[in-house]
């Protein structure tokens, strides 16, 4: 194959100095590679740009976790573009709705070779390899965190460019997952005239188009939480003789997140659950390579297994001595929870069938969770109780299949109860 005419890495959503969340009870020497991860993998980002000689290096927003930059990333930050420029690449860099221009900077002095895009208008920079322009670069900061204007309408190549890339931080059609910043729809950045759309704010890795215009989302550099789950990096994105473009998923994360399943019904002691956690642990392990991970772990099923649990404290009885032993490793499995969404070992169905005080009890759940409106009911069950005036503001926050979840978690709980009467 021909050599590539340049070629450029494209990372974005770096959150910068963010917590993972639901990490708690943590080991203070876990808790340290969790706090570094967002940082290194950034480094990670340079490391593969300079190994892989870049000619530059396009940071499509959200490079901060929030408006209020810690003083540590801004740093961090600027150190790492530094090592960038200092190996001749170009940085380009736009901010988004976790860290639009509105919010605080120490003003640091910018490496020469960084460009950080307004937020007033698209801006045109050339990315250069000496005097040659390998391309033309497009775009636009958030001037505020919550822009609703659709920014990719705002831009247009110059017929001219030798290649064009577009940088904007936005979501593409409408991904419920994401706030509905700078929204557009994939024909909105087909009319620009760009050849690559380097984009950012989704934080799981797509790519949209394959050509005329390639579109990628890479996802961010890290993952933070169990709703990131996976391996995650950056694109590097070599352009060929005709505009021809070949994009490469690098990872570049430290630490990645899992969460399995583990069904008790083939087990009778909790001793057999233990183990069956245990080689679920070294399986994540083994899938996350020399990686460390953080696993959250569900107990699912029906079985006898289910009433034991009922004396078992799933954090200290079993997520605890998993978690012994990890902390010496660089590949550790940090168990974070072990949730435990096991039901009884009774066919519920034919139980509800069966006309006594436990059949009137399902078939109230089971109306329940039939009626057109299930929130409207149990607003009307509820409201009449004295709790609720301490329960209605987190009810009202809860989505209509958390409040299913609620339902389906209360008759579990009220059905263990009563057969333990009956036992
Ligand atoms: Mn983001």
């Amino acid at each position: 194959m021909t050599n590539a005419l340049f070629s450029f890495v494209h990372c974005a959503d770096l959150h910068l100095d963010s917590p993972f969340e639901g990490v708690h009870s943590v080991a203070p020497e876990i808790a340290a590679v969790l706090r570094d991860a967002t940082f290194k993998a950034f480094n990670n980002v340079i490391d593969i740009a300079i190994q892989r000689s870049a000619n530059f290096l396009i940071v499509a927003g959200d490079v901060y976790d929030g408006a209020d930059r810690s003083l540590r990333a801004q740093l961090q930050f600027r150190d790492a573009l530094r090592r960038a420029v200092d190996s001749e690449m170009q940085c380009f860099v736009t901010y988004g709705n976790h860290d639009p221009l509105s919010g605080w900077e120490a003003g640091l002095k910018v490496p020469i070779g960084v460009h950080y895009f307004s937020g007033d208008k698209v801006e045109r920079i050339a990315a250069k390899r000496g005097s040659e322009v390998l391309a033309y670069i497009y775009g636009i900061s958030y001037p505020i965190p919550q822009v609703k204007e659709n920014l990719a309408s705002r831009f247009r190549s110059e017929p001219s460019d030798p290649f064009s890339i577009g940088v904007l931080h936005c979501n593409v059609g409408g991904d419920p997952n994401h706030d509905n910043y700078a929204p557009c729809t994939i024909d909105d950045l087909v009319v620009c005239g760009m050849n690559y759309w380097a984009l950012g704010h989704i934080h799981s890795r797509k790519v949209l188009r394959e050509s005329d215009p390639c579109v990628i989302y890479p996802g961010n550099t890290q993952g933070r939480s169990v709703r990131e789950l996976g391996e995650r990096g950056c694109y590097l994105v070599r352009v060929y003789p005709g505009g021809h473009i070949i994009p490469e998923f690098i990872s570049t994360d430290l630490v990645r997140w899992f969460v399995e399943e583990v069904d008790i019904a083939e087990l009778s002691a909790i001793e057999e659950l233990l183990q069956k956690l245990e080689a679920t642990r070294e399986e994540v392990r083994s899938q996350a390579k020399t990686h460390g991970a953080v696993l959250r772990l569900r107990l699912t099923g029906r079985g006898d297994l289910h009433a034991k649990l009922r004396n078992v404290n799933p954090d200290g009885d079993l997520a605890k001595p998993l978690r012994e032993s990890e902390v010496a490793r660089d590949d550790f499995v940090w168990v974070e929870s072990v949730q435990d969404m096991t039901r009884p070992a009774i066919d519920v169905d034919q139980r509800r069938k069966v006309q006594d005080f436990v059949g009137d009890f399902l078939r109230a759940a089971e109306n329940l969770r039939m009626e057109n409106d299930t929130r409207a009911a149990l607003h009307d069950l509820i409201t009449k109780r004295p709790e609720h005036r301490l329960i209605a503001p987190q009810i009202d926050q809860l989505s209509d299949s958390e409040l299913l979840e609620v339902v389906d978690n209360a008759e579990t709980l009220g059905l263990d109860q009563l057969l333990r009467d009956e036992e």
